[in-house]
């Protein structure tokens, strides 16, 4: 079958994941050719990387629409979209419940590339020696999809078009040039365990499992009148069963956290008794303004919506600087009769302040938690992570960290594993390795040198070849495989809840702290654990809807805190920092990419190469291992 991956690749074309999931199955139903596309994107876009924008315009010019399937559900069950009937009835939602090779500048790469492609309007190219290492690359053996390669005594022999449509045999090569690459993916980094290295983790069992992974839940979605047209009519739908969802999972979650008597429906308010009684309602923050003499919000549940108000004199007036829009909260008050609600208390979903202690362990256990390597970035601290990996096999500094390494069981990572390509503006110019492919190849060979005693949970984030709205049930197989290979690895959802020796572990990306940080007060980038907080306290990883952070309409709220967790990892703002809140410890697990131009420009210090281990017994952080000197990027 044909391959647009491989196809571009041959070219040195690149395509980002999103724009491969849109275009792969016109591209594998002949709807295109590979030429026209090439030919589209030097022509209208000069560009060598295949990103949304492209695609879209593309397929515009083709008169060719976006699949369907890709914008509204996980990939398992696509044909529940294109049921022909129509049911009136609500939809089931169900929950089942220095080292390494030489590496060359990229720049370089880029600069020869530009030239090689400068023929105005060619569709077909014959380039040669793109990659300046001598070979002969071969542009457009991909546009002969007859197969036009011929193994004669073991030696490709190529053929191609000219720039004039002649087919041309090229020169013979021996097939170990092919592909040879001008940067490494750590294929030749092996570490040797210490010598008598024998920790007593080796020995240890694994008590973790996953207790909840988006992947595992089956979501039933909306169904359609028929396939065509009526995409925007199931995103509304899904929408709408998405917030009725929250509400429902939020309401049980106040009405745990807080003993509240009398909750009403904000559409029979008008039976109650009006200001003679004080009643409760819950629901969703749709909007907040400030006045003088206090808040007013716009309050929805599924039954209506009503405008609220509480003023300055109130004790709780200050805990509205904490709603995110579209967070659900409780209030207690009265009714005016003439539609208003006049608030005198204001619940935050919040945690209890009382947790039942767990049951002590019977031997020490440790968890590694990291996240944002961004393998694949020129800002990838290679050598602070390569030193990581050798400690992880009893390279250690001191006797303390002896004793870590001795009982570390755990290894977590919570997203932004790679850099990705095509992910801001610009990006290209700061990639070591510029192809999604070799970037989780590159991470896999580091990973490979992890004991496999330990235990890895890896979870994808923004910069991964993943669905980029919230939650991601996992990475795209296809660019994503070489993980696969690892051992002792689980593939986890962003986010998912672990249970680790019996304590819940929530991972997540950590999106969210964008929406908290642009919203409430006195929080910033340099200090996401306080972030975090404001996020516990709401029991929502990203509660906002068309901010910052894509959601997707998947019929359920996968991302609400259901189970109180006794440790929070997030990552995603490349900062490490800390805290406990209400028994609960928040620890952001920074990164492994020091910082970048963007970064530079909008003030973020990121904090890496640094590596916290979290007792598991108390799920607490015992220490942090530092790496950092190692990391002069
Ligand atoms: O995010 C790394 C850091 O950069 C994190 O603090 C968020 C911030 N960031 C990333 N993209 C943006 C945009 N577009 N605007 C503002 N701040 C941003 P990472 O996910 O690793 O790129
Ligand atoms: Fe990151
Ligand atoms: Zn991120």
């Amino acid at each position: 079958m044909k391959n647009l991956v491989e196809d571009l690749l041959k070219n040195n074309y690149l395509i980002t994941p999103t724009a491969y999931y849109e275009l792969a199955p016109h591209y594998e139903g002949d709807a295109f050719s590979l030429a026209e596309l090439i030919k589209f994107a030097k022509g209208e876009f000069d560009t060598f990387i295949i990103d949304e924008k492209v695609v879209s315009a593309f397929l515009k010019s083709k008169g060719l629409g976006v699949p369907l399937e890709k914008e509204l559900q996980p990939p398992e069950e696509p044909q529940e979209l294109i049921e022909e009937k129509v049911v009136e009835s609500e939809p089931n939602v169900e929950v089942s419940t220095e080292l390494g090779g030489e590496v060359q500048k990229h720049v370089e790469i880029k600069a020869i590339h530009e030239e090689s492609h400068e023929t105005p309007g060619a569709a077909v190219e014959v380039s040669v020696d793109e990659f300046g290492n001598g070979e002969s690359s071969i542009s457009n053996g991909a546009f002969t999809s007859n197969g036009s390669d011929e193994e004669e005594n073991g030696v490709l022999s190529k053929s191609a078009y000219s720039e004039y449509g002649v087919l041309v045999t090229l020169e013979e090569e021996p097939p170990e040039e092919i592909g040879k690459k001008s940067y490494s993916v750590y294929e030749d980094f092996k570490v040797v365990p210490r010598e008598g290295f024998a920790p007593r983790a080796a020995g240890m069992e694994s008590h973790a499992r996953v207790l909840f992974d988006v992947k595992d839940v089956k979501l039933t979605p909306p169904k359609a009148k028929n396939a065509n047209g009526k995409e925007g009519e199931i995103v509304i739908k899904s929408y709408s069963l998405l917030f009725r969802s929250r509400l429902r999972k939020m309401r049980k979650i106040i009405r745990n956290t807080h003993e509240l008597r009398g909750v009403v429906d904000i559409g029979r308010l008008g039976y109650t008794g009006g200001y003679d009684d004080e009643i409760v309602i819950i629901g969703l923050v749709n909007s907040k303004r400030e006045t003088r003499k206090g808040f007013i919000f716009e309050i929805e549940d599924a039954t209506g919506v009503i405008k609220v108000f509480i003023g300055r004199d109130k004790e709780d007036y200050k805990k509205a600087f904490e709603f995110l829009p579209d967070s659900v909260i409780a209030f207690s008050g009265v009714y005016s009769k003439k539609g208003i609600f006049f608030a005198n208390r204001m619940f935050l979903p919040d945690v209890p302040i009382y947790r039942k202690e767990k049951p002590p362990l019977e031997e020490k256990v440790y968890a590694a938690v990291i996240s944002d390597i961004h393998v694949g970035s020129d800002k990838f601290c290679e050598k602070a992570f390569m030193k990581f990996m050798e400690w992880l096999n009893g390279y250690v500094g001191s006797r303390e960290e002896e004793e870590i390494v001795d009982r570390l069981k755990y290894l977590i990572i919570a997203g932004d594993v790679v850099d990705g390509v095509g992910i801001y503006p610009g990006q290209y110019n700061e990639l070591e390795i510029p192809d999604v492919f070799d970037q989780y190849e590159a991470l896999a060979n580091l990973l490979d040198n992890v004991p496999k005693h330990i235990q890895m949970f890896i979870g994808p984030g923004n910069h991964d070849a993943a669905r980029t709205a919230l939650p991601q049930p996992g990475f795209y197989d296809e660019y994503a495989y070489p993980l696969y290979r690892l051992k002792n690895t689980i593939i986890i959802s962003n986010p998912a809840l672990l249970d680790l020796h019996g304590r819940k572990f929530l991972i997540a990306h950590g999106r969210g702290i964008e929406d908290v940080v642009g919203n409430v007060p006195k929080t910033s980038h340099h200090e996401p654990a306080k972030a975090m907080v404001e996020l516990l306290k709401l029991r929502h990883l990203a509660p906002t809807f068309g901010g910052k952070v894509p959601i997707a309409p998947d019929p359920e709220d996968l991302l609400v805190i259901g189970d109180v967790p006794d440790f929070v990892q997030m990552g995603h703002v490349h900062v490490l920092d800390y805290r406990i809140y209400n028994g609960v410890f928040l620890l952001n697990s920074a990164t492994w990419q020091a910082q970048t131009e963007f970064q530079k420009m909008v003030n973020i210090v990121p904090t890496p190469a640094k590596v916290p281990i979290i007792d598991v017994e108390t799920a607490r952080l015992k220490t942090v291992i530092d790496f950092s000197k190692w990391c002069e990027v």
